[in-house]
């Protein structure tokens, strides 16, 4: 793509907009940067182009609301919807609209090979999987995209870059034109972002983007139950289970006794690997199945099964506390990852949820909420309205803080048994993102290991 001396606008000065601004100057576009945020946050954007990017031109607040200049090409950053009023209305005059992986994605040389993963849940893991395979089978690999790099870095920063493991959300795949993976992942769908999206479907439209430039050639991996609601034609495709008895039907599979097949042949047993909980056995199966589709050794990928341990907040063991393990699955922000979360343990857990109520409806997750916990407590601004849908079957605690929460359930949970914080809803209603929010509850877990002053419990100060 040239576009030497071409006028590009960039909307969106965070990581995406930042990264594809930077190329653009490299390829030697004119470039003019919008941002609609205004008061210290654009000063310190305006900080750091001055630094950076001396030759662009940023324009934020009111006036990048009425901009209405013309341009060659418009790219989007993937946080700004292209139906907002604000997104028509600025590329409304410029003669390209894509967003910032498509525009990544023309610089990338041809020898590199390109993993796109997509899916409602799992694709930060898998996505951190492929790239841990393919370093191990000596392969220099990264991870990028949503899971937080931005693909214009990696073209600039990473020339040597062999193989980018690529996670794409379903925002990142509406602005793509050409873009086409070397090998397409397909994880689940299931309802999120509704908050963006006017439904379902157009939700998974959106995420089904992902094949549509691949050739009959370039392998589709996905899990073998939804291969045929999928739009794939005659694309190849490779497909994964966990699901009981799938030896014999899905290229590869976990049983529920934990054996790993490949092509029906036992290949290894999840008790080697570090990650815990079934729904990352799929994972493991996912990124299994792109790695050996780009010929890497299959015995290496296993190997690097054993020590990946899995991404922070995504059901991470932070303790045990005599005799109890606590997880943080901080980073669960939907119905399907709390379910996959109680999927998970063989044994019963005491359950954390709760956060900000952005109108779910958790009614559904109560039989399995009664079969697979011992004792739930719930917390934060939905609090009330779980109590109510999960009430009955097994005690359900109602607290206001994490930090209570942590204790309550510790006190509920059987001397070896599992406190789960899987919330099911996102962390806005008391925390600045899910990483603080995990953080919090690992700092509470760390303080059912201070042993409290017997002066301090037994005869409290009357003046505090
Ligand atoms: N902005 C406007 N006007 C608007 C909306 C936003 O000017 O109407 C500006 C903001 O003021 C801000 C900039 O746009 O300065 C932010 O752009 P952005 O929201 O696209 O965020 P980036 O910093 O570019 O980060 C994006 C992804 N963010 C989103 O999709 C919301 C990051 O995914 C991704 O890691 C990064 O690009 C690098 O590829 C984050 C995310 O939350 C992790 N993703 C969602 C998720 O995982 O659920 C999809
Ligand atoms: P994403 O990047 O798609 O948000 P993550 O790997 O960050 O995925 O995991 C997000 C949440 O989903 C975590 O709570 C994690 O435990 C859960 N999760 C991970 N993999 C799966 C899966 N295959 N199915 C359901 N939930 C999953």
């Amino acid at each position: 793509m040239n576009i030497q001396d071409h006028n590009v606008l960039v909307l969106g000065a965070g990581r995406s907009g930042f990264a594809a601004a930077r190329l653009a100057v490299l390829k030697g576009a004119g470039v003019t940067i919008l941002d609609t945020v205004d008061g210290d946050r654009a000063t310190q954007i305006a900080q750091r182009v001055n630094e950076q990017l001396p030759s662009v031109k940023l324009i934020t607040g009111d006036a990048a609301k009425v901009f209405d200049g013309k341009a060659d090409l418009a790219v989007v950053s993937p946080g700004i919807p292209l139906e907002s009023g604000w997104g028509q209305q600025v590329t409304a005059k410029a003669l390209q609209v894509i967003g910032e992986i498509e525009f990544g994605f023309r610089f990338i040389p041809e020898h590199v090979k390109v993993v796109g993963i997509t899916g409602t849940n799992g694709k930060t893991t898998t996505t951190a999987m492929v790239a841990s395979m393919a370093r191990e089978n000596g392969i220099s690999a990264i991870e990028a995209g949503n899971f937080g790099l931005p693909l214009c870095d990696v073209v600039i920063d990473h020339p040597d870059v062999q193989l980018i493991s690529l996670e794409l959300s379903s925002f990142q795949l509406e602005t793509i034109v050409t873009f086409r993976p070397d090998i397409a992942v397909w994880l689940n769908f299931a309802a999120d972002h509704l908050d963006r999206y006017a439904s379902m479907e157009e939700y998974r439209l959106a995420k089904e983007r992902i094949f549509e430039n691949l050739s009959s050639d370039d392998p589709v991996v996905a899990p073998y139950s939804e291969i045929n609601e999928l739009p794939l034609h005659d694309l190849r495709t490779i497909s994964y289970s966990i699901s009981p008895g799938m030896a014999g039907e899905a290229d590869i599979a976990v049983s529920t006794d934990g054996v790993l097949t490949i092509r029906g042949r036992e290949a290894d047993r999840v008790d080697q690997w570090s990650v815990r909980g079934r729904h990352n056995y799929a994972n493991a199966a996912a990124a299994l199945g792109a790695c050996l589709q780009l010929d890497l050794d299959e015995k290496h990928c296993l190997a690097a099964l054993r020590h990946f341990n899995g991404q922070p907040h995504r059901f991470e063991v932070v303790d045990i506390v005599r005799g109890v393990t606590f997880i943080n699955d901080s980073k669960s922000t939907n119905l399907h990852s709390l379910e996959a979360a109680l999927h998970a343990e063989a044994e019963k857990v005491v359950l954390i949820a709760g956060g900000k109520d952005k109108g779910l409806n958790f009614s559904s997750l109560a039989p399995l909420v009664r079969n697979r916990t011992s004792a739930v407590v719930v917390f934060g601004e939905n609090r009330q309205k779980l109590a109510t849908w999960w009430a009955g079957g097994v005690p359900v605690e109602v607290v206001c803080e994490l930090r209570d929460a942590v204790e309550k359930a510790a006190e509920l949970a059987a001397p070896d048994g599992v406190v789960l914080f899987s919330p099911g809803t996102s962390s806005f209603d008391m925390f600045d993102n899910y990483e603080h929010r995990g953080e919090c509850f690992r700092e509470a877990v760390a303080k059912l290991n201070v042993p409290v002053s017997p002066s301090h419990s037994e005869f409290p100060n009357p003046n505090t």
